[in-house]
Order: C-alpha cells, then structure tokens, then sequence
C-alpha cells in the first residue's frame, strides 16, 4: 500500500478548486510515492464549506481550521485563504508537526514570513508556497536551456503580469483590494509571481527600485454600497539588478483592458533569448545565435514531448496542457518531498526570499530611491 498524506485544506473558493482538482487527479498522471488523500476542508460558513466538500470530493468538513491541526488523521495543511490568515495557520500547523503548502505570496510582510519559514524549519516538516507557474513544462524547459548554458550570461529579464478584472470603478472593495486582509495590490498577489519566476530562471535579487500607483482610489464596500478608500496598488513597475549582473524590467497591473491573464517573460543572454505567454503556455519561443546567418529568428518549440518537463506525463505530443496542470506538476513535486523528507522549491524559504523582494519595492515606491534585497 503507497503512502497516503491526508490533507486538510483551509479554504475552497477559486484556490481551492484549483488544489482539489490537482490532488484528485495527480495519480492519473504520475506514480506519486506518495498518494493524496483529500481527508477534510475547512471554512466558516458551513453550508458553504459542505457544498464544496460534496463537489470537490472532500471526505469531511470542518468549520474551524484549527480542529484540523488537532486532528491526529491530517497529515497536511493547505492553506487557500486570504493572505492575511497565512502566518497564523502556518505556524500552527508546523507546530503541529504538519507538512505545509501556502498559496502566495506566503505572508503580509518579511517579518511575517520570517517567522513561517523558522517555524516550518524548526518543526522538520515539508513545505512548499505554491508558485505554480514555475511548473508549465515550457518554463522548465527554459530553465534547462539557460542551466545548460544554451543562453550563456544573461543580461535581461523582462516580465509582465498583466490583468484588467478591476478596471470598472464599481468593482467592490474585495479581499484582494484591502490592505489588512491581502497585504499590497497587483504587486503582491501577481507581482509574487513574476518575481518567482525571475528568481528560478535568472537568480536573486540584489537591488530594486519602482513605483506603486492606486488609479481609483475609491470603491464600493462588497458588503454595502458605501463607497472606501482603496488602500492598495492597482498597478505596479520596477527595475531591478541580480546577482549574476542582469537587469530587470517589472509590470505587474490589474489595469492593461484586455489582458485577462497576461503572465509573460522575454530573457536576453549573450548566446540567445527565450520569450514565454502564460496565454500560450504549452509553447516557448527560442532564439539561438548559432543559427545560421539569414535564418535566425525566434522559432516555437511545443514544449509536449517527453523530453519536456512533465509533458511526458500527460498527453502524447501535440496535446496540449492548461493552467491547472501546472498544479498538479507542483503537487507531484510536493507528494515525492513528503515521500523522501525535504521541501522542494518553492519553499518557504523561497516565499521570504519573494517577501524580501515585495517589500523592497514597496519601500523604493515610498522612498523614491534603491533599496537593497541582502540575505535574510
Ligand atoms: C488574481 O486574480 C489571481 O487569481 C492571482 O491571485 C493568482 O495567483 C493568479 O494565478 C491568477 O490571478
């Protein structure tokens, strides 16, 4: 009999549809040494949390998350809430001797995320923040082109994460418009994810300096019409220096009109450049000096042959995959460092390291100037 973890989830809005379809259908696609098992989901309405469980294929419910800490039959925490619930949850769980998975960003502030990693280290479980992005077999395979030197040194990243879900000004004061609850605006909560991925292909931030803009600055409350301040960025910019010697270019924004999702990069090196779409995730465009002189150009590589990144698992090639693949390509990850006992990145380490990062740019768009990322 393989190993099962049983998981307890906090939370099953939009998050936590995305977690319970990766868990349910990691084994279609991958022998995990460890199986998933989708033991008790927690929210504070009780209908709502039981409508869930019956949909999304929970075995039972729970109306308070820290009953799933006491619980002796969950072996992992899932953590789909808001941000600002992050840290408290974490740390429980951790004490608890629990494995942990933290959506992103992992906390509301350095200090915050800080105290999740020390706990999480301390306590000698698993735990992961879940920047799927990183899993799209195509941003693999870039890392491998630029790990394998294909790319050579690398000068430039460029990366945008545009959306427009909150252009219209009566769109309400949700949780990811209120500073208490979410922590910063576009920057964090898709800002993180570039972030992520500027980190696993390019390197560690040394330096960033940008700018924070809140172009409506009044909505309507979710709960009643009265119109609140808006207390977060609607949009943000920055640049940035790594380790390595590259230059960064970052645009995270809730305000580009017909960008629904536009999470995309474009990595310059000496040898060739690398350029990747969210919104065309299975393909990445690849340009090589080496090509012959008359033919060079960018060319598209499908990244859904076996030689790609997790593409083997799924499909034969051609077939393309979508957004809640790279789920169950993080979780498959998630399940063998529980099997073997370490934490695969994105850790938690990694989340404080994005933290670090997000609250340097917050305190550049208040200072005006560069403000170094040092090592924690
Ligand atoms: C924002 O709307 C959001 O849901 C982010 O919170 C997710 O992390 C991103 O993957 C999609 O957009």
């Amino acid at each position: 009999m393989k190993r099962q973890v049983r998981v307890g989830m906090v939370g099953y809005k939009f998050m936590g549809k995305a977690h319970s379809h990766a868990y349910r259908d990691l084994p279609f696609f991958f022998e995990p040494e460890a199986v998933p098992v989708l033991q008790a989901v927690a929210g504070r309405d009780r209908d709502g949390v039981e409508a869930a469980a019956n949909q999304l294929g929970w075995a039972s419910t729970e109306t308070d998350w820290r009953r799933l800490i006491e619980r002796d039959d969950i072996d992992l925490i899932d953590i789909v809430t808001p941000n600002h619930l992050h840290a408290e949850i974490a740390i429980a769980a951790a004490e608890a001797g629990k494995h942990i998975l933290c959506e992103k960003p992992l906390a509301l502030t350095v200090a915050e995320a800080r105290r999740m990693a020390r706990a999480a280290e301390q306590a000698g479980t698993v735990h992961m923040v879940c920047h799927n992005y990183r899993f799209a077999p195509a941003v693999q395979f870039a890392k491998k082109l630029i790990d394998d030197g294909r790319l050579g040194r690398i000068y430039h990243i460029r990366a945008q994460y545009l959306q427009d879900w909150i252009m219209d000004p009566n769109f309400p004061l949700v949780w990811r418009q209120r500073k208490e609850v979410t922590g910063s605006g576009a920057l964090g909560d898709i800002g993180a994810h570039i972030l992520d991925l500027a980190r696993f292909l390019v390197g560690e931030f040394t330096a960033v300096t940008g700018m924070m803009e809140t172009f409506i600055k009044e909505r309507p409350q979710a709960e009643d019409d009265v119109r609140g301040e808006v207390d977060v960025d609607d949009a943000t910019a920055f640049l940035a220096r790594f380790e390595n010697g590259a230059m960064g270019v970052f645009e995270a924004t809730r305000f580009a009109g017909g960008n629904r999702n536009g999470n995309r990069f474009e990595i310059n090196g000496e040898k060739g450049s690398i350029r990747w779409d969210l919104e065309n995730m299975n393909n990445l465009e690849v340009y090589l000096e080496e090509d012959e002189k008359g033919m060079q150009g960018f060319r598209t590589i499908h990244c859904t042959e076996e030689v790609h990144p997790y593409a083997g698992a799924y499909w034969p090639p051609g077939h393309i995959i979508g957004y809640e693949h790279t789920f169950i390509n993080l979780f498959s990850e998630l399940m063998k460092g529980i099997a073997k006992g370490y934490s695969p990145s994105p850790n938690f380490a990694d989340g404080l390291r994005n933290q670090m990062v997000l609250e340097g740019v917050e305190r550049s768009a208040q200072s005006g100037g560069w403000i170094e990322i040092s090592e924690d």
